[in-house]
């Protein structure tokens, strides 16, 4: 099949309409197309940076605008991230995302991110990075350290986007999705659903990633963990279909991408995530805590991948370095 970059807001809104059993029917039927149906890729994510953030999202626990009760952590060292990345591949991860709470990396950090990219590539793990925005030249050089994917959502539609985040603009956003597409990394993006926004937001987040010159090749679907503290607070709670049928069209659209199940999923019972997967999700984010807030934990993801006759996707191990493990043994 052939992937499309035309994807006009009002075929999406049909896909969007139909009824949900023919929504997910479709999604499915295009999954099994392009995927293993039963494969899941499992990232686990790391913080490596927490909290006084500049930027003012109004989701996030880690804005320092907002009163959220969270305790920041300066940088952690590289040597903890090291572990906490050889536990993640031991578990099961194919991946590890790192994310920093900053609006951009500085110079002066750049030294400790490399170094990190260049150690957690070493140990067989794909690498994915969440540093905020970026330069075409700190993107350049996170590519030439190891980094594979970067992850930098557009979080909503164009319009709602100036309700959700000042300090920023979504052209901001894109600038950074250029550098990173421009490096030769691949591109982790997607947004946010139950921020209050209207369905036609939604379409317009899906519409943005799917015109992007290349689909990102991986698209989280968070749904919001809402924050005490922070001004989404007590936004009222998307019904879990419509995130369903978000995750379903995010399928008929980039048909080629993985789609992932991500924040949020703490509040979603097994027949819901096994729904989400039948829409076509495959992919999510594994282990006790995403970066600030409690996630599902291995123990539970175990005992649903065994429900449901779900394997998690193997690390690709990097082939230079276990034929020099081979060597030294
Ligand atoms: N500071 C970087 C940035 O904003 O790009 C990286 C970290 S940021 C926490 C990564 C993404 O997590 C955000 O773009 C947003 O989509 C998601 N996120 C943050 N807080 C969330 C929340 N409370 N609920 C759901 N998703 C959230
Ligand atoms: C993404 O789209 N979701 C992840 C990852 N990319 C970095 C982060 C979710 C954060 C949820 C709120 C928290 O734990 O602070
Ligand atoms: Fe900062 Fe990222 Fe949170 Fe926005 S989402 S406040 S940029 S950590």
């Amino acid at each position: 099949m052939n992937l499309r970059n035309d994807w006009a807001r009002d075929e999406i809104q049909a896909l969007y309409e139909q009824p949900f059993l023919d929504l997910v029917f479709e999604a499915q039927r295009i999954h099994r197309e392009n995927f293993n149906a039963n494969t899941i890729q499992v990232s686990t994510l790391l913080s490596i940076k927490t909290g006084k953030c500049p930027e003012d999202c109004k989701y996030c626990s880690q804005s320092a605008h907002y009163d959220s009760n969270l305790e920041a952590e300066k940088r952690i060292a590289v040597d903890k991230v090291i572990s906490e990345a050889k536990e993640a591949l031991e578990s099961g991860s194919s991946r590890f995302c790192m994310g920093a709470a900053w609006r951009n990396p500085h110079e002066r950090d750049m030294p400790y991110v490399l170094e990190m990219v260049r150690e957690v590539k070493a140990l067989g793990l794909e690498t994915c990075m969440t540093l905020g925005m970026l330069n075409e030249s700190q993107a350049v050089r996170l590519k030439d350290a190891g980094l594979d994917y970067y992850n930098h959502n557009l979080d909503t539609s164009r319009e709602y986007y100036s309700h959700i985040i000042s300090t920023r603009t979504f052209d901001d956003r894109l600038d950074t999705l250029e550098y990173v597409r421009g490096a030769g990394m691949k591109v982790c993006s997607g947004g946010i659903v139950g921020l209050g926004e209207n369905r036609n937001d939604r379409i317009g987040l899906l519409q943005e990633l799917a015109t992007l010159p290349i689909h990102p090749e991986s698209v989280p679907i968070n749904m919001l963990v809402p924050i005490d503290g922070t001004p989404l607070a007590n936004v009222e709670k998307l019904d879990v279909t419509e995130w369903i049928r978000t995750i379903a069209v995010a399928r008929i659209i980039m048909p080629k991408s993985y789609i992932r199940l991500s924040a949020g999923r703490e509040s979603l019972s097994d027949s819901d995530q096994a729904l989400a997967f039948m829409a076509g999700a495959n992919s999510l984010f594994s282990g006790e805590k995403l970066l600030t807030t409690p996630n599902a934990g291995e123990g539970k993801d175990r005992q649903l991948f065994d429900k449901l006759g779900l394997v998690a996707e193997k690390a690709k191990l990097n082939v230079a370095q276990l034929s020099v493990d081979a060597m030294a043994s």
